[in-house]
């Protein structure tokens, strides 16, 4: 939804649960006005300190903003119930709910979800929406552009990020991990950039690929390398198309024993 209203590829996206692991900022600009969105994790119950940093993304986003849109997948749709009920009791910020993916949901099922969904969740209004379609984005642009305060630009026009080309690396090489890796594997993955040269006539970028056991070292790799190989070239197409430049990819694997527990290496990691 988030790329989608921006009109770019800014936050990965992928068919797993807790994908987004910060704060994406992104910047749309239109004649009048700009809405800046603010995209984070997902609701989610800590296990890990990781997760305890994540939920804290939540909060800052929620503080700096002038409105919080709540975003509910409209084919899981009590997916974690009480924490949304909990945060819409508790939110102070004018709010603006949507339920997305429509596009998969028969006429009649949305006609009778969505006043169900609002009862129980306490939403006074839900917008049905779909991210991949287009449907009710306009609308959805026209209810937050409703909350924002008057006042200049607070960034130049043609700026639609702000975040530096490095950390959209770091993330695309992240998605390509996600998406081909399985079960718990992909939660175990931090991705460093170590080298960000603008060269003749590739933009040559290392990373390291960090997990937590040497047993998933072998898996990430793969016989011969091929599985580490095969992120790499998904990660390169990507990353060729958000740069608009030819890449030269470098992986490297490494491991840092629970990382996503372990303060020091949350915070040598920028999640803290
Ligand atoms: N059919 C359909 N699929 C969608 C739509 N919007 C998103 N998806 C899919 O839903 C899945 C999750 O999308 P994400 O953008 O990663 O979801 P998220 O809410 O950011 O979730 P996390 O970052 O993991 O917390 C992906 O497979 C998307 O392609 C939509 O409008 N319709
Ligand atoms: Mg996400």
């Amino acid at each position: 939804m988030f790329n989608s209203c921006l009109g770019q590829r800014l936050s990965i996206v992928t068919a797993k649960p807790q994908t987004t692991r910060g704060r994406v900022l992104g910047i749309l600009s239109r004649p009048g006005v700009q809405i800046i969105f603010l995209d984070t994790p997902g609701l989610l119950e800590p296990q890990y300190r990781l997760h305890q940093l994540m939920s804290r993304q939540i909060e800052i986003a929620v503080r700096e903003a002038d409105a919080v849109l709540l975003l509910l997948d409209g084919t899981s749709p009590y997916d974690r119930r009480e924490l949304v009920q909990a945060f819409v009791a508790h939110n102070r910020k004018p709010l603006v709910a949507v339920l997305n993916k429509v596009d998969l949901l028969a006429p009649h099922a949305l006609r009778d979800l969505g006043p169900a969904l609002q009862r129980e969740l306490g939403l006074e209004e839900l917008l049905p929406i779909s991210a991949l379609r287009g449907d009710n984005l306009e609308a959805l642009l026209e209810r937050l552009t409703a909350f924002l305060p008057l006042g200049p630009f607070l960034y130049p026009e043609d700026m639609v990020a702000e975040q530096p080309e490095r950390f959209f690396a770091a993330e695309f090489i992240r998605e390509a991990a996600f998406n081909q890796l399985s079960d718990e594997l992909p939660y175990a993955i931090n991705v460093v950039i170590e080298e960000f040269a603008e060269r003749l006539p590739k933009t040559y970028i290392a990373a390291t690929i960090y997990v937590e056991r040497d047993s998933q070292k072998g898996i990430l790799i793969g016989k011969g390398g091929s599985r580490l190989r095969s992120i790499g070239q998904e990660a390169r197409k990507q990353l060729e198309e958000f740069l608009e430049q030819p890449v030269f990819l470098e992986l490297w694997v490494k491991v840092r024993a629970d990382w996503r527990d372990r303060e020091d290496d949350l915070e040598e990691f920028g999640y803290s």
